[in-house]
């Protein structure tokens, strides 16, 4: 191989294996407009951050929380995040990627997002491992479009973990306590970056 190939091969691998892997993990904490429960956000992931929602209408950002990690790898990191609810209720946690889009394209790109082993303190969380799946092969407890990946290798403990990106997230209702801090650790890793097409 010239070295002038070797060069541009090379340069392409790196380029491919930089932008593979390099997504932030976000999680969703929201109650719903009948069962409005104010949330105050606590601690924020490592590099990332935890804020009350900045857009959309007014009214209803009190009631919604972003959590954001920072850029991650292929290899797994566990995190921490925590938000103090105003009142007693029900919240919806949702595990999902970050919102990334190229410019000049309408959809938004997969950045997915590996899940596994979600804890909660102040609260009760079904299944956070996800190693209990129903007939279709979907985690109990969460409901949405994301996926379970099966296979050890992939998973940061047990046999199954989740997968997910921005549109394609798992959700589950947990019951909240007023003033009673809600801390859920989970562990991370980036998967692959799909561009949008269009
Ligand atoms: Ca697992």
């Amino acid at each position: 191989m010239k070295i002038k190939t070797m060069i541009v091969a090379s340069t392409a691998i790196l380029l491919f294996s930089t932008i593979i892997f390099a997504n932030s993990a976000r999680i969703d904490v929201f109650s719903d407009k009948n069962n409005n429960v104010e949330l105050k956000p606590g601690i924020a992931p490592e590099r990332g951050f935890c804020i009350n929602t900045r857009w959309g209408d007014e009214e209803f950002r009190k009631y919604c929380i972003i959590c954001q990690t920072g850029i991650l790898s292929d290899k797994w990191e566990t995190f921490s995040m925590s938000f103090i609810p105003q009142s007693d209720g029900r919240v919806y946690i949702s595990i999902k990627g970050d919102w990334a889009k190229t410019d000049g394209k309408t959809n938004l790109d997969q950045n997915w997002i590996y899940f596994d082993n979600i804890l909660i303190d102040g609260a009760i969380l079904q299944n956070g491992n996800f190693c209990a799946l129903n007939s279709e092969n979907k985690p109990n407890n969460w409901w949405g479009e994301g996926r379970v990946v099966d296979g050890e290798a992939q998973s940061a403990s047990g046999a199954t973990c989740a997968k997910v990106w921005h549109n394609a997230s798992w959700t589950q209702p947990i019951m909240v306590t007023k003033g009673k801090e809600v801390k859920i650790t989970f562990s991370v890793k980036s998967g692959e970056c799909i561009q949008a097409s269009k």
